[in-house]
């Protein structure tokens, strides 16, 4: 596919409600999108980056710019989604940059051909269980009256954001009020070893995983907690490649994995460390990045694999955002529907993106590029 140019746009896109972690507090997304324009087709990619460097080494700003200076240049002149992991492989690291630009370039390539994401990746569900991500809150009531809506709503399982100070009493309060619901807590790096017997008080809460409790490059340190622990343990931020899954699998590091195609450098890399799971009979489950409708619409395809076993970060829009990007994505029945149509097979509201942008820039591609730089 030839591509005669690209467009950067970012947005600025409010939450209904503050979203709280041990790394930041969120009450709205920048969203840089990768719009790219191929001979037959148009496509939309999604850059998962936050604002600032908090969650990982990487942020928006610096996303942007190492796509217009770094990768567009390196971009083949026939270019398939493919080819663009060799392509960009001397760029070293900016997984998530170089994941908004493949789920672009997928996104025409398929609908160019009519294909849709879910059937490319390899899609076995058209609905799929999805959970919750509950913030870091105030109170003890407070968190309880969030979950109490969720669960009202449908969600089919809650995740609980936790920190030191905030893990063992609000965990307490929501399998007490709650009972026997899908439970899991996830701590972003927040905990260190030394933290390992305390970690062990959460273990009579029978919750499914606690998830990356250690610093991601900490492998040996998750595979000592894992053998402390009766609760399992999930990994997200080390996870950065299907090399890492499957040395965190051989280590013993973990028996979850949570994959964010956003964050490992695209969905075909994203699909490797599905089967690296799958071989292990080690479950998988989409995690999110409070991703616009785009986003939402590739991540609900990638829950529709095999291996995602485990219920997604795959809210429906209105957990997030009062006015998305696409029609809003709805939970109906405790299900998401995994779209159908060709590429995404969602439309972005192109009104509504434009009352949201704060700056565009296009960038024109030489027709006479080899790619290589
Ligand atoms: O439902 O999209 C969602 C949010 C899920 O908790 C969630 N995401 O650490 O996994 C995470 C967290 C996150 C959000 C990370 C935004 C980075 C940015």
């Amino acid at each position: 596919m030839r591509l005669s140019g690209v467009e950067l746009r970012r947005i600025r896109i409010p939450l209904v409600s503050p979203f709280r972690t041990s790394f930041a507090t969120e009450t709205e997304r920048e969203v840089l999108f990768v719009r790219v324009l191929g001979e037959d087709a148009e496509g939309w990619g999604e850059c998962v980056a936050i604002t600032e460097p908090l969650y990982s080494p990487e942020y928006v700003d610096g996303a942007e710019q190492v796509i217009r200076d770094f990768l567009l240049p390196r971009l083949p002149a026939d270019v398939t989604a493919p080819a663009l992991g060799p392509a960009f492989a001397p760029v070293k690291g900016h997984a998530m940059a170089k994941a908004a630009v493949e789920m672009a370039v997928l996104d025409a390539e398929l609908r160019g051909v009519g294909m849709s994401y879910a059937a490319y990746l390899g899609g076995i569900r058209d609905r799929v269980s999805t959970g919750v991500s509950v913030g870091i809150m105030d109170s003890i009531p407070e968190l309880l009256d969030h979950v109490t809506g969720y669960l009202a709503e449908g969600y089919a399982r809650i995740k609980l954001k936790i920190q030191p100070g905030w893990d063992v009493d609000p965990v307490r309060a929501v399998r007490e009020r709650f009972g026997d619901i899908l439970l899991q807590v996830d701590a972003n790096t927040a905990y260190t070893r030394a933290d390992t017997r305390h970690l062990a008080d959460l273990d009579p809460f029978e919750l499914l995983f606690i998830e990356q409790p250690l610093p991601e490059e900490d492998l040996l340190g998750h595979a000592t907690l894992a053998s402390a622990l009766t609760t399992p343990i999930c990994l997200d931020e080390s996870i950065v490649s299907a090399q890492a899954a499957a040395d965190a699998l051989s280590l013993g590091a973990c028996s979850v994995i949570n994959v964010k195609a956003g964050r490992v450098g695209g969905y075909l890399e994203a699909r490797r460390i599905h089967d690296v799971s799958m071989a292990h009979g080690v479950p998988v489950w989409c995690g999110g990045m409070l991703e616009t409708g785009l986003g939402r619409a590739a991540n609900l395809a990638f829950a529709a694999l095999p291996g995602c076993t485990l219920p997604g970060d795959v809210s429906a829009s209105d957990r997030y955002y009062s006015q998305d990007v696409t029609e809003p994505f709805r939970l109906v029945d405790g299900l998401m529907t995994v779209p159908s149509g060709p590429g995404l097979g969602v439309e972005p509201l192109m009104d509504v993106l434009d009352a949201m942008t704060e700056s565009k820039r296009f960038v024109r591609l030489p027709q006479s590029r080899t790619g290589s730089s």
